[in-house]
């Protein structure tokens, strides 16, 4: 039977998660102290004192995960490699146990027929590192670099996907910007510094990859309240103004050097004003614009945004000043995060049209919802249809011509969830945390299904 929508024929189907989430074994086999184990060591940075010291015990369990993800027919595993595990003081000599254990797990997930897609930075910065200046520190590029192609000295014989960075907006200003993330810096000049740090980062060490190469970038449509509802709405110049400063800050400042070598003018015109050029050196946008394969999208939510004249930028968003940033009404997941999956299809299509050159990929998306277990079964009924809207969102946004080649859900698991600790689950597979007992939810058999089809009933 064919299914109501059907994925082009090698569509990619794949989960994704991350190592400081669910790996544990903080201590183990000369592991070194990332800026995320202070972090969260320090009381009132996490949800209740939650830490990653354990979180899903991944390190040892990961056969008996492997063979799960084996069961739900995924054509790829995404994870990262966590740097203070490979370099332990973050520059200097590696450490061959943390190198096997990720050699453990990629023949493992070989053995079971599941292709390993690699991101090398999803976010634990060795602390020795941030001790020295962290991403604000020119240095910490280079040392990343180092830091990649030792990794990939290590795997490249297995693994050809590689992902050099997750997220470098997120990692520069909640990091360095509003502090609620790692290593809790609030300082605007350090947050920009950062972010021009990471991309010359992703640069400097995609020059020694080879293989498929990508960059994965939290994205969102920036829109009104009233575009949400109807996309071809006219702007006043005002809304229009804080759409494009928004579009300019979260997208177009990690999009335009990565893909085109350059930085928008709004960028440049704000970076000046906090705390200046100086760091953007002549000949880093010719490093930050290596060619790349695939760009990786991670969505949740269009980010919504009007005029309001008073208005005072928030910490993550230095230079949105008079942007209104709106919380709107309707359906939300446990985050608070609103449930728009027309989103993500608006997202890719502007992709393909704007970056025609770079392949998609989904590489998150997903929802937290406040699951309940019902005997031996997760019921998450709204996770299934936050994943079904998106999912046709893909599919609307290939046939409107978006080169889009597959999609990873976040998460395989239940994990450690950054300053929200253990309570907000994204798995489709729950963890309960006292036993490590897997339980696939709803979603994960519904996603099975998906994939078996390669579509949608
Ligand atoms: C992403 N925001 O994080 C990360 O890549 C994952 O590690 C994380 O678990 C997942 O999304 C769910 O949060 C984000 O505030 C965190 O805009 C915060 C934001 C975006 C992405």
């Amino acid at each position: 039977m064919t299914p109501d929508i059907e994925f082009p024929e090698g569509f990619i189907w794949g989960a994704a998660t991350a190592s400081y989430q669910v790996e544990g074994a903080a201590r183990e086999d000369g592991r070194g102290v990332s800026i995320w184990d202070t972090f969260a060591r320090t009381p009132g940075k996490v949800a209740d004192g939650h830490t990653g010291d354990v979180a899903c015990d991944h390190y040892h369990r990961y056969p008996e995960d492997v063979r799960l993800m084996a069961d739900l027919g995924l054509d790829v595993y995404r994870f990262s490699t966590a740097w203070p595990r490979v370099v332990p003081d973050g520059s200097g000599p590696a450490n061959p146990r943390g190198l096997d254990f990720y050699e453990r797990l990629v023949d493992e997930l070989l053995g079971a027929g599941i292709t390993p897609y690699v991101t090398l930075y999803h976010w634990d910065l060795p602390q020795n590192l941030e001790d020295r200046g962290g991403w604000a520190s020119r240095d910490t590029a280079y040392y990343f670099a180092d830091y990649a192609a030792a990794v990939h000295a290590r795997l490249s014989d297995r693994v050809s996907t590689w992902t050099t960075l997750n997220e470098p907006w997120v990692s520069a200003f909640l990091g360095y910007g509003s502090g609620v993330h790692a290593p809790g810096v609030t300082d605007a000049s350090a947050a920009f510094k950062a972010a021009h740090h990471l991309l010359l980062a992703h640069g400097l060490a995609a020059q020694n990859l080879t293989g498929t190469l990508a960059l994965t970038l939290n994205m969102a449509p920036v829109v009104t309240p009233a575009q949400i509802l109807d996309a071809g709405i006219a702007l006043s110049a005002e809304d229009a103004g804080a759409v494009g400063l928004v579009d300019a800050l979260l997208n177009r400042q990690f999009l335009d050097p990565a893909l085109k070598g350059v930085y928008p003018r709004e960028v440049l015109e704000i970076v000046e004003r906090h705390g200046g050029l100086d760091h953007i050196r002549d000949g880093d946008l010719e490093i930050i614009c290596q060619p790349i394969d695939l760009l990786g999208i991670n969505y949740y939510n269009p980010c919504v945004v009007q005029a309001s004249a008073g208005a005072v930028a928030p910490l993550a968003w230095p230079g949105a000043d008079g942007v209104d940033f709106v919380s709107i009404e309707g359906p939300q997941t446990a985050m608070g995060w609103p449930i728009i999956p027309s989103g993500l299809s608006r997202l890719l299509v502007r992709l393909s049209r704007d970056y025609p050159d770079v392949g998609l990929l989904v590489t998150e998306n997903g929802a937290a919802f406040h699951d309940k277990v019902v005997g031996d079964r997760v019921p998450d009924t709204d996770r299934v249809s936050y994943l079904d809207g998106h999912l046709r969102a893909c599919h609307e946004a290939i046939e409107a011509g978006a080169d889009l080649r597959g999609y990873l859900v976040w998460s395989l698991f239940d994990n450690f969830e950054w300053a929200e600790g253990y309570h907000q689950r994204f798995g489709i597979v729950r963890i309960d945390y006292a036993t490590q007992r897997r339980l696939p939810k709803d979603s994960a058999l519904w996603y099975r299904d998906v994939i078996q089809r390669n579509g949608i009933e």
